[in-house]
């Protein structure tokens, strides 16, 4: 008999509701945190004992953060990929539930899930999953659709169709009659309308690209001082997008669209649905969904997911403060990460180079460091950073980045490092040209030496005169 997605959710709210507690294993993305935040809320309303976990990706080394008690264990945003570790983890399918949009794996053990890919549905996120079975549970917790429509645009699902589709849009009028989702059918497709001045906002804009405005702030004030809009509040600040008038508005974007037809593009991506939540104060970033699912993704990437949650409940004070100045402060942090790989230097073994950053830097963040220090240092020698987790002090964080020049020399950094890490009891994934690994502390000198070896295999079996 074929399920319906309907027929997924209530089983799952089923589920849910005949479990004496829960563990919510989630992802640290704006996806993940929206979605653990929805469960936890609906569930706890209920009256039921939550924990939430959080976890970069869902390794074997991550396993051991799953707790070994009668809890039902919920995976959400992760798990459908991962169900042979599930298994090898010994995990029943009694004590599983799997809510996820990622492709699902064969696996002997049936776990139950909410997937909508298995019902062709690839414009939602794991948030509107979450979102549904919530609503399952309590037809009366449409409050929560708000956190659903920023897991979705926050994974990106209303970028190709400029807005959300099919039953994530669905989801959005949940929030609009419960009054917290304010619809802007037919605006400006650019990100920072709530918070940026709106030359900055436009400059910042290349999708679509705009001739003369797209990558220059000043080409942009240029652009909008010509069309006489008033762009500062009578006390000299400029204002943002969203306080614009109306008619102004209207100008400015039909005035893009001329600029946009004069240089022979198109003007189909120019305007989008957006999402306003007018609960939130302007000015903020809380403002909007894609701005919000900005600063969840900020906590995420500076390993504080948690902060990210505490945001998700109305948190207003201190989780706000820190999330504004994770957000803030990001390049910051790789501008002195990278300062830090050059002042301190690398270690160059035969075939790469690397160095340990130790706790200084969040490990989520040092491989974009890896990538700025290569084309900076040897660049011809592939780049790993090791990195401490301060909350997982026996793991180390392993990544790495090469070019396009070792890559046709037969690098592939994905294979060494699953390789390498398999060997000491870790795990390691990614793409050929960046890859990252999760390896046991104590393992770090041979892992490193083992990877040496591995690139040394590789530019030799391309190039076996010259290894
Ligand atoms: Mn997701």
């Amino acid at each position: 008999m074929e399920m319906s997605l309907e027929n997924d959710v209530r089983r799952a709210a089923d589920i849910i509701c005949d479990a004496g507690s829960v563990t919510i294993v989630s992802h640290i993305d704006a996806d993940g945190i929206s979605t653990e935040s929805i469960l936890s809320q609906a569930l706890t309303r209920e009256g039921m004992a939550v924990d939430s976990v959080f976890v970069r990706q869902l390794e074997p080394m991550a396993m051991r953060h799953v707790p070994k008690d009668d809890s039902l264990k919920l995976f959400t945003d992760l798990g459908a990929g991962q169900q042979n570790l599930l298994e090898e983890h010994g995990l029943c399918a009694d004590e599983v539930l799997i809510l996820d949009h990622h492709v699902g794996q064969p696996c002997g053990t049936a776990y139950p899930q909410v997937n909508c890919l298995d019902h062709g549905i690839t414009r939602m996120s794991a948030a509107g999953i979450a979102y549904l079975v919530a609503k399952a549970i309590d037809q009366t917790g449409t409050d929560l659709a708000k956190l659903a429509v920023v897991g979705n645009v926050g994974d990106m699902m209303a970028r190709e169709n400029c807005g959300l589709v099919g039953p994530a849009r669905e989801i959005v009028q949940d929030g609009v009659e419960y009054g917290n989702i304010v619809v802007q059918d037919r605006d400006l497709n650019c990100y920072g309308t709530s918070t940026r001045p709106v030359h900055v906002c436009l400059g910042y804009c290349d999708d679509p690209y705009i001739d003369g405005i797209s990558n220059s702030t000043s080409g942009a004030l240029r652009f909008l001082e010509r069309l006489g809009v008033e762009l500062k509040t009578p006390r000299g600040g400029w204002l943002v997008w969203e306080e614009l008038p109306f008619d102004d508005r209207r100008k400015i974007i039909s005035a893009l669209a001329q600029q946009l037809l004069a240089h022979g593009r198109e003007t189909d991506r120019l305007l989008a649905e957006t999402y306003i939540f007018p609960d939130e104060p302007e000015r903020t970033p809380l403002r909007n969904a894609s701005e919000y699912a900005t600063l969840l993704n900020a906590c995420g990437r500076w390993a504080k997911p948690r902060v990210g949650g505490s945001i998700c409940r109305g948190d207003r004070g201190p989780a706000y403060r820190d999330a504004e100045y994770m957000l803030g402060h990001h390049r910051a942090v790789i501008r002195d990460l990278l300062q830090y790989i050059l002042d301190t230097g690398v270690t160059e073994l035969s075939h790469l180079q690397y160095i340990h950053t130790g706790d200084r830097f969040p490990d989520t963040i040092v491989g974009i460091g890896a990538g700025m220090a290569l084309s900076k240092l040897n660049w011809k020698k592939p780049m790993m950073v090791l990195s401490a987790m301060v909350d997982e002090p026996e793991v180390t964080k392993v990544s790495m980045r090469t070019n396009e020049w070792a890559l046709a020399r037969g690098v592939d950094l994905q294979e060494a490092l699953v390789e390498a890490s398999a060997a000491v009891g870790g795990a390691g994934g990614g793409h050929r040209i960046a890859a990252g690994a999760f390896i046991p502390r104590e393992t770090e000198e041979e892992f490193v030496d083992s990877v040496n070896r591995i690139l040394k295999r590789q530019f030799a079996s391309a190039d076996p005169d010259n290894s």
